[in-house]
């Protein structure tokens, strides 16, 4: 007696995350008559604004900006109250547009794919989530966000400490009550620096260990000025015609077209001291064109920002281990904070660089040569396996059982960031390649969906069957990516960027930093010469 097995279900398109890129590019394909699904590991909507529900999480790019322009209704209606959004308005937001859009119904949550096969014979992707019934889609759309996959860090003993540990980017829903413990903190990235302040308000002792001192600007995060938003709102169009169009990658930040060197030292402090009160501190790298580019220059606006450092750290000693150096400002992200280091003029918050003074950690807490704490939680804020991280822990076989680990072995390879070759049919929101993290990410991920959408309509119009891109394509991508690159100071740094966070990651700068315009016009003009670079079959 044979058994029978209940057929996949079968979609046009399947999306693999639910954040702010997997969201739009679901509703952008079912409003081009597509069938789709998606599945998301959380159990609501929002991707990294889903995960990172740690105390102090912010975005840091205005409200105003960081936000969807598809809808007209919606970027009218919606109202921010923070002039940088905390992580449960953004989610919120994420929740509300899933509700507003009839999305949810298309999501399966809490379903992590764990594997990927193309199918020659059907030219169809399976799709095997660990929860659920496997089902199948001509397309898959990766949109697995660039900062998802946790990283934990090394350090000796890590299995032997019996008290609480948390990573900052799976941050219980209920929250961690920290009031009068004693509690040590891993990381000074975006996340150490937004969760120190408030941990060391609520703790007993806080000790922050920090391998790399990193740049911060004060984010002067504030209610939403009524004037301010209406006078957006109003412009809207106008501002958004302009995002997609900034080298800025879609951040608008007044990006000025003068040297550092071409005004006296007096006009360049002034300068600089206004670009540090204004209302977004991104200003600061956006005050003179060569800051991204001129070691000399970069030099000048770091040596401004050390020593607002020390007119604020009271200890000279503690200051100077927070003073950030062997690194180019701006080439690690540049973080936004709000007092964070005045927290270091606390009683109860102590330093260690772990660079002069390593650690290790023992059942009760951790010793130094020198000294010992008792420690009741840690918490790492230490990141993530960035921008290939999650697309890597999903088991993705393409074209002739070609792995994509395999083909990403040296370092990520795309095709404008949007298309592996060997993996037709497989098309990615932020993939490595594209503008991704160093661009306004929900604007981005809105561009890209719609291109995708586009390119899957101009198969379907010419009854192709797939579309793949070729090795060519992707070595001539990856010398555009690595020019634009080497046109700036970013691989300068040891930075998640370049994957140089994760034990051997191939360090490859993986950005395409040539500007949002210039990207949207390379994938416009791949389109319009007849999709070259891609193949149809
Ligand atoms: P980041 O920016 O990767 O920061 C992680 C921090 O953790 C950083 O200070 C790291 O030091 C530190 N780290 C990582 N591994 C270790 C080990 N093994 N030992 C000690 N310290 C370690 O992650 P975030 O979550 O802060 O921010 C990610 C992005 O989210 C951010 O850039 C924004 O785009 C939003 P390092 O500098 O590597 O020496």
């Amino acid at each position: 007696m044979s058994v029978e097995r209940p057929e996949p279900p079968e979609y046009d398109v399947v999306v693999i995350g639910a954040g702010f890129g997997g969201l739009y590019a679901l509703y952008r394909l079912r409003a081009n008559g597509m069938s789709v699904h998606a599945f998301e590991s959380g159990d609501g909507p929002g991707g990294t604004w889903y995960w990172n529900r740690y105390p102090g999480a912010r975005v840091d790019i205005e409200s105003m900006i960081y936000s969807y322009s598809f809808d007209e209704d919606l970027q009218q209606e919606w109202k921010w109250p923070e002039h940088f959004s905390p992580q449960p308005d953004l989610e919120r937001y994420a929740n509300h547009v899933s509700d507003r859009f009839d999305l949810r119904k298309h999501v399966s949550f809490g379903a992590t794919v764990q594997r990927l096969r193309f199918d020659e014979p059907e030219q169809r992707w399976h799709i095997y989530p660990d929860r659920g019934d496997a089902v199948t889609a001509r397309f898959v759309v990766a949109a697995t966000g660039s900062l998802h996959a946790v990283n934990y860090p090394d350090l000796p003993g890590r299995a032997d400490f019996h008290g609480e540990q948390y990573h900052t980017a799976r941050w219980p829903g209920q929250g961690v009550d920290l009031r009068g413990k004693r509690v040590a903190v891993v990381g000074t990235g975006s996340t150490g620096i937004q969760i120190i302040p408030l941990i060391a308000e609520q703790a007993e002792h806080l000790l922050v260990l920090q391998r790399t001192a990193q740049f911060s600007l004060p984010s002067r995060n504030r209610a939403m000025d009524q004037e301010y938003e209406r006078e957006y709102k109003a412009n809207y169009g106008k501002y958004r015609q302009l995002m997609r169009r900034t080298e800025t990658a879609a951040v608008l930040f007044g990006q000025q077209q003068r040297s550092i060197f071409s005004v006296s030292d007096e006009e360049r402090r002034e300068i600089l001291e206004q670009a540090w009160q204004s209302r977004s501190g991104f200003r600061l790298m956006g005050s003179f064109n060569d800051i991204r580019t001129s070691l000399e220059a970069n030099e000048l606006v770091a040596d401004f920002v050390r020593d607002k450092i020390r007119e604020t750290v009271h200890d000279p000693e503690t200051a100077e281990k927070l003073c950030p150096r062997g690194y180019p400002i701006g080439t690690k992200r540049l973080c936004l904070d709000t007092g964070y280091f005045e927290t270091y003029n606390r009683e109860n918050v102590d330093l260690i660089d772990l660079r002069s003074e390593p650690v290790e950690l023992t059942r009760h807490g951790l010793r130094t040569a020198e000294r010992e704490f008792d420690v009741d939680v840690i918490v790492y804020a230490t990141g993530f396996d960035a921008m290939t991280g999650a697309l890597s822990q999903i088991e993705v076989t393409g074209r002739d059982g070609r792995r994509l680990s395999e083909h990403w072995q040296a370092g990520p390879r795309s095709y404008l960031g949007l298309a592996v070759a060997g993996f037709p049919n497989l098309l990615m929101i932020h993939g490595p390649g594209s503008p991704s993290v160093l661009a306004q990410m929900i604007m981005a991920g809105e561009w890209q969906a719609e291109w995708i959408a586009a390119l899957i309509a101009h198969v379907n119009s010419t009854g192709a069957a797939s579309v793949d891109t070729t090795s060519e394509a992707e070595d001539r991508w990856a010398g555009e990516v690595a020019a634009a690159a080497a046109r700036t100071l970013y691989p300068l740094a040891d930075s998640w960027y370049v994957g140089a966070n994760i034990a051997g990651k191939p360090r490859v700068f993986g950005i395409y930093v040539g500007g949002f315009d210039k990207y949207v016009d390379a994938c416009d003009a791949a389109a319009a010469a007849d999709y070259e670079g891609f193949v149809l079959a």
